[in-house]
């Protein structure tokens, strides 16, 4: 029996083997799956890993102070000059420009501008207040100490938000497109796409340039987004969140729209459509 046995090897080798053979096939089973455990655990770091790359951070602030804000207004441009705050609203019929003493948030001063025109956008380039129209291809000028309307130029795309960074203008049309512009005959000089980790950011609103950085309000989102102008990534954001919550918003248009900045005090001010107050905000970085 036993050389019978041993005879049969070819086709019995595996009941053959001794037992540590036996143990060192379970123990490559073993080998393998420790292997597959480690890939898996390694796979899911490197996931993560990618994800928390991915993610914009949030830029810490202090809520400095709350001041009025005609809730009526639907803000689509902010600017701060002089201690007051100018602010373009939009609708067909109900556009203006308006000059706003911040403590009270009185209208100081206001221009109201042609039915047929939805104003949006805002800055002061020089000695003209500058203001985007949304489909008109129309820039209005105004003179910076009078606001009276000067003259108008042309754009040849939708007009959202308008800041500028001291040598082009800088133009959003609601799309995730920058352009910046020839200030002297509103020519495109060089534009780029709004990059939120590597997906282009569509609906970029109102605008304002600070310090070397774009910022910007993105359509129905509660932030800012501060923006590498040099590449159009997304490097920080603004979360209004919670005091956007806090103002109980009924109205579904009541949304972020407004960026001004007081150079001297490095507070910004920010607001948005029909919003009851103007938050001055101080970013901790
Ligand atoms: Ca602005």
């Amino acid at each position: 029996m036993k050389k019978n046995k041993r005879g049969a090897t070819a086709k019995n080798s595996q009941s053959l083997k001794p037992p540590s053979a036996q143990s060192s096939v379970w123990g490559s089973w073993w080998f393998l799956l420790g292997i597959v455990c480690v890939l898996s655990v390694v796979v899911l770091l490197g996931i993560q890993q990618f994800n928390v790359a991915g993610e914009i951070p949030e830029i810490e602030y202090t809520l400095v102070d709350e001041h009025p804000h005609d809730d009526l207004a639907f803000t689509q441009g902010l600017v701060f000059h002089e201690g007051k705050l100018y602010e373009s609203t939009g609708r067909y019929g109900e556009s203006t420009l308006r000059e706003i003493e911040i403590e009270t948030g009185d209208t100081l001063r206001r221009v109201d501008i042609a039915p047929d025109l939805f104003a949006e956008g805002l800055c002061l380039w020089n000695d003209e207040w500058l203001q985007l129209t949304w489909k008109s291809n129309t820039i209005l000028h105004y003179d910076r100490d009078t606001l009276e309307e000067t003259r108008q130029t042309s754009w040849d795309r939708q007009g959202w938000g308008l800041t500028h960074n001291g040598k082009e203008l800088i133009i959003s049309d609601g799309t995730s497109r920058i352009f910046f512009v020839d200030p002297t005959s509103n020519k495109v000089v060089r534009k780029f796409d709004v990059m939120e980790s590597g997906r282009r950011r569509d609906k970029i609103n109102e605008l304002e340039y600070i310090d070397g950085y774009l910022y910007a309000n993105v359509w129905y989102k509660p932030y800012v987004l501060k923006i590498n102008p040099a590449n159009g990534k997304v490097v920080g954001k603004i979360n209004l969140t919670g005091p956007i919550k806090k103002m109980g918003l009924k109205d579904r248009d009541a949304v972020c729209n407004g960026i001004a900045y007081d150079p001297a005090s490095k507070h910004f001010y920010v607001t948005g459509k029909l919003w009851p107050k103007v938050l001055e905000i101080k970013l901790s970085r």
